[in-house]
């Protein structure tokens, strides 16, 4: 139901050819014109703020270049591969032969062959996991690949992948798991620092471009009975110097863990949400200085209850990972439960399409190949995703802009592809836009997407299907973001609304679809 419908001050607009960059321009001008609150991706909230404030301080929250192209890859792949595939485990207890790591058939562009098929954009590899066994012939350690007999104790698994990936076209991940059960150093807080520190600068230095860089927070205690202190803070500067166009994940401001391993994110998914700081933070500090990793699984994150009381705010999106079988590594008694292609869609549609990027974990087998279930999946998946997002059934529709405030300017504009750009002036929160199809179309998939460049700003927004007589809504949702999917029933009808009902200021629009599903 729509709780507040504009009053019809209708702008007819005209629509024009236009790059999406130009689009872009002038949302920037316009955004700049206004003269308001500075885009930054993070605050400090000084004390007395009113909510008010603290909302149009969230409303200019935007992501860094780096978030963007993250978040533009929207499907990632996870590797678990290392000592835990030949010993059948979970989590290894440090104490394996490196004998015992002897993939048969080693092939990283295999992997990277079904990854790309698949859709997906990057590979991360588990380069060191909690047993400490490292795929890499670290210098820091013997307790590697060097010392196994696969390749005659030469071979170097990130150095394969990361080539791999830049072949085909793929970015390259790495995850070096803190928690380290062969490390001995690890629990002697200082030491160990110093020792993650070189293995980062290491894996950093030597495999090319790294996209993302995944800190797992487990922490076990080390073998001298002490628990180990991370030092979080020195480990950034690190990656920054090194990588400076890498995410972080996890256990930094960069990028948060959705909550749940299921695959299902938040149905309202904020990007801009609270974060912890220190207290001794400067009048104009790094976010990497004054962050405190935290606990970000609540489900109201970033509602405006949720962010009055906040010290600081950050753009800090969600990544939801989940693996395509029940473990994480390969267990060969798996083989029957890989999750089906419906499976996959579904959870694609809850992740993708609620303002996350899905990381899905295909485990290579004790050959160090894919294997032939994981990838029949994920063929059926693709072939689902592409027969259904061919054709935008909006693609030629004709589009008015509507609004109840008196005066103001809007723009519209499609390019070839009908990427949709539509920005209202700062201070409009209402406003919807209607979608004329040359001709009665049935779909079951509406596709929305704000212009998160801009920030994340709409709260709430309504669909509705002109059945000939009436307006009748059939869907109806939070937040938007980088991207949201609806799966419906079927819909048919010549014209479409939808209606921002609420939102942090102007709202954005860089998208706008309708699809329907294969049967
Ligand atoms: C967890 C780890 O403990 C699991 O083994 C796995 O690597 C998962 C992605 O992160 O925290």
């Amino acid at each position: 139901m729509i709780a507040r419908k504009p009053k019809m001050k209708s702008l007819a607009l005209a629509l024009a050819i236009a790059s999406f960059p130009l689009a872009c321009r002038r949302g920037a001008d316009r955004a700049a014109s206004t003269g308001l609150v500075q885009p930054s991706h993070f605050a400090l909230i000084a004390p007395g703020v009113t909510l008010a404030g603290i909302v149009r301080k969230a409303a200019n929250i935007v992501p860094t270049s780096n978030q963007l192209a993250w978040q533009e890859m929207e499907f990632i792949a996870f590797a678990h591969f290392g000592m835990n595939t030949f010993t059948d485990k979970e989590w290894g207890e440090g104490t394996e032969d490196p004998a015992l790591f002897n993939p048969t058939d080693f092939d990283a562009r295999q992997w990277a062959r079904v990854v790309k098929e698949a859709g997906m954009k990057m590979i991360i590899v588990t380069a060191k996991h909690h047993d400490g066994f490292c795929l890499w012939p670290s210098r820091y350690t013997d307790h590697s690949v060097k010392k196994s007999p696969w390749r005659g104790g030469r071979g170097d698994v990130v150095g394969e992948v990361a080539r791999a990936c830049r072949e085909a076209g793929l970015k390259f991940g790495i995850y070096l798991s803190p928690w380290d059960r062969h490390e001995p150093t690890y629990g002697d807080s200082p030491a160990y620092n110093k020792h993650f520190c070189d293995q980062l600068r290491e894996l950093l230095s030597d495999y090319g471009e790294v996209s993302e860089v995944w800190f797992d927070g487990a922490c076990g205690e080390g073998p001298n009975g002490k628990r180990q202190e991370y030092d979080w803070w020195s480990y950034y500067p690190v990656i920054r110097e090194l990588q400076p166009k890498a995410v972080i994940f996890g256990m930094a401001p960069d990028l948060r863990w959705v909550g749940t391993e299921t695959g299902y994110g938040r149905g309202t998914e904020w990007s801009v949400v609270p974060v912890q700081i220190k207290e001794e933070a400067s009048p104009s500090p790094s976010l990497d200085d004054i962050f405190i990793p935290g606990d970000m699984t609540a489900e109201d994150l970033g509602s405006r209850e949720a962010i009055a009381s906040a010290r600081a705010l950050a753009w800090y999106p969600a990544e939801t990972d989940v693996s395509i079988r029940p473990g994480w590594f390969y267990h060969a008694a798996q083989g029957g439960e890989v999750k089906t292609p419906e499976k996959l869609i579904d959870i694609y549609f809850s992740s993708v399409g609620r303002n996350s990027v899905l990381l899905l974990n295909v485990p290579p087998d004790k050959r160090g190949l894919i294997h032939e279930n994981d990838t029949q999946s994920l063929k059926e998946m693709k072939r689902i995703l592409d027969d259904t997002f061919s054709v935008n059934l909006a693609k030629d529709a004709e589009v008015e802009a509507t609004s109840e405030e008196q005066g103001h300017r809007a723009a519209l504009i499609l390019d070839k592809d009908k990427t949709t750009f539509w920005t209202t002036p700062e201070g409009i929160e209402t406003a919807s836009l209607e979608f004329s199809l040359p001709e009665k179309r049935t779909f079951d998939v509406v596709l929305l997407q704000e212009e998160i460049r801009f920030g994340q700003r709409v709260e709430e927004f309504a669909l509705e299907a002109w059945d000939g007589n009436s307006w009748r809504p059939f869907a109806a949702g939070t937040t938007i973001g980088y991207k949201r999917l609806l799966r419906l029933p079927e819909i048919t009808t010549k014209r479409v609304r939808l209606t921002i009902i609420k939102s942090r200021t102007s709202p954005t629009l860089s998208a706008f679809g309708l699809f329907k599903l294969p049967s």
